[in-house]
């Protein structure tokens, strides 16, 4: 006995609507932001959650079932086995090692790469259609190592890279400023780190762009207060550390961002860890970085080819040795 009884002659149900579904794996607090916001914005039908601690796994997904009646309709599923993201349209991976205290970063990054080594292989072969997204860190290295572990084609491997830090850089100009973020267009490209790279021609507000404003103005002190605002969004992801422990809500919004613009056919063009080698005179091996890249259902559609300054351009190539120096100690 259904709970419903069938109405008569009716048709039978549409199968054109595309089913969506994403997995996240690791529920710590980035994990969690991202799914909660994937929720709230209705970016999925299905939403799978793998992380390796099986009673907090549960527990969280409960928790977000328990909102149900608040939320646009999502399937929700959590279990430590991989088969749970069956058919996954998109993998985000969350998945880290906590630093030990008096470790090394490479020792760190040792360790995320022996986890990763657990998570991509059943990942690709449950999903081998699907975009990765990587968000854990050093999230340009753990990229290029998802790539070699998944066999998946690099338009299909993205790293969330420097889309956090280009919106960090547009919310501090926007408050400088007094405008709204949204207006503010600004790109941050190379390592998610230490040598990241702002793009001061690509700054623009409302379609003005504000260098050539400036040096028409000769206004010298706001460039200044320009780099100024770089280093700041250099030093806010452990500013934020440092006063709460993690970082979770920006990245929520900017990875669910990312996972609209690609399960939505967007094509819109975000800073995020690409496959690099090829562009800008990025030459000295595979290396993912962020560039502005265009983004869609079928992953990274191309890289944007604005014109950079040549001091641009050599610090990006920096960026990419700084990655390739460690990469290459990994072996891999
Ligand atoms: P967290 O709260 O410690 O969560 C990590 C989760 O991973 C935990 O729930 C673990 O149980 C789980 N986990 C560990 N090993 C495995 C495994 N083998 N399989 C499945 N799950 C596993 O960390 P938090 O959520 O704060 O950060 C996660 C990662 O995101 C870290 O590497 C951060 O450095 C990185 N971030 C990256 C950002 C970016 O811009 N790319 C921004 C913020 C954080």
């Amino acid at each position: 006995q259904s709970f419903f009884k069938p109405i008569q002659n009716g048709a039978p149900p549409s199968t054109t609507k595309r089913h969506t579904k994403i997995s996240v794996v690791g529920v710590g607090n980035v994990g969690m932001a991202i799914a909660q916001t994937i929720l709230t914005q209705n970016l999925a039908d299905e939403l799978a959650l793998v992380d390796a601690k099986p009673d907090m796994l549960r527990g969280e997904m409960l928790d977000l079932q328990h909102a149900a009646a608040f939320l646009p309709r999502t399937k929700i599923s959590a279990s430590a086995d991989y088969s749970v993201t069956v058919g996954s349209d998109l993998c985000i991976v969350t998945a880290g090692a906590r630093q030990k205290p008096g470790e090394s970063r490479l020792n760190l990054l040792q360790r995320n790469v022996a986890l990763l080594s657990d998570i991509i292989p059943p990942l690709a072969k449950h999903s081998p259609d699907s975009i990765l997204l990587i968000v854990s860190n050093p999230v340009d290295l753990l990229t290029y190592v998802s790539w070699k572990l998944s066999g998946f084609p690099s338009n299909r491997v993205i790293g969330s890279g420097t889309n956090l830090d280009s919106s960090r850089f547009r919310f501090l100009i926007a408050d400088h400023l007094n405008v709204n973020a949204q207006d503010v267009q600004a790109y941050i490209v190379g390592e998610h780190g230490d040598t990241s790279v702002a793009l001061w021609s690509t700054i623009s507000i409302g379609g003005v762009p504000v260098l050539s404003f400036l040096e028409k103005q000769q206004i010298a002190y706001e460039k200044q207060t320009l780099e100024n605002i770089h280093k700041e969004v250099i030093d806010s992801a452990c500013e934020v550390i440092n006063l709460k422990g993690y970082t979770s809500w920006a990245i929520g919004y900017s990875v669910a961002n990312l996972a609209r613009s690609l399960l939505r056919d967007q094509r819109k063009i975000h800073p995020v860890s690409v496959f690099a080698k090829g562009f800008y005179g990025i030459d000295g091996g595979d290396v993912f970085l962020s560039l502005p890249a265009h983004l869609g259902r079928g992953g990274v559609l191309g890289v944007t080819n604005i014109h950079l300054t040549d001091e641009e351009v050599e610090k990006l190539r920096k960026s990419a040795e700084t990655i390739l120096e460690v990469q290459n100690q990994l072996g891999f």
